[in-house]
């Protein structure tokens, strides 16, 4: 009993803690402003760092933002300011002409950041391993 509360504790130190929930905001907006929202009203626009939120979000068909921009040609940011590592591109993306990206069937794509999409935003806890601390977000 201790010991699996002990390595429960363990374990939420140094991973994610708990999958990140997601939203589709089903109106549209640049992506810019659908970053404000969410930011005002959920932890951030999506972040899709590996394969299990992936599979959480290739359901939405219709083009739907998530916050990654572009930092510099194929150099790619999440909105949080980390770098994209985990990549999703549909064939033929990034191209570099385009500084925002969305998402249709869970492929990624650059798009002008103009254009008004519907969007996900997330929320998460126990992310942003930055320096030496954790980071709690708000759930
Ligand atoms: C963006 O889309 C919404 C509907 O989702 C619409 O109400 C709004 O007028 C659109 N804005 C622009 C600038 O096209
Ligand atoms: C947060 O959500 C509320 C309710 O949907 C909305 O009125 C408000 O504009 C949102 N905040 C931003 C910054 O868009
Ligand atoms: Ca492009």
């Amino acid at each position: 009993m201790c010991f699996s509360i002990l390595s429960f504790t363990a374990l939420c130190s140094v991973s994610e803690c708990v999958q990140r929930q997601y939203h589709f905001i089903n109106d549209g907006k640049t992506w810019t402003e659908a970053q404000r929202y969410c930011r005002e009203n959920y932890t951030d626009l999506a972040t899709v760092d590996n394969m299990n939120d992936m599979n959480e979000l290739n359901k939405y068909a219709a083009r739907v933002w998530i916050g990654l921009q572009r930092a510099s040609c194929d150099k790619w940011q999440w909105s949080s300011g980390e770098h994209a590592l985990y990549r999703n591109w549909a064939t033929g993306q990034p191209d570099c002409n385009d500084e925002c990206a969305f998402m249709r069937s869970g492929q990624w794509h650059e798009g002008q950041c103009s254009d008004n999409w519907s969007f996900i935003c997330y929320n998460g806890k126990c992310k942003h391993l930055k320096g030496q601390g954790i980071y709690l977000t708000k759930l």
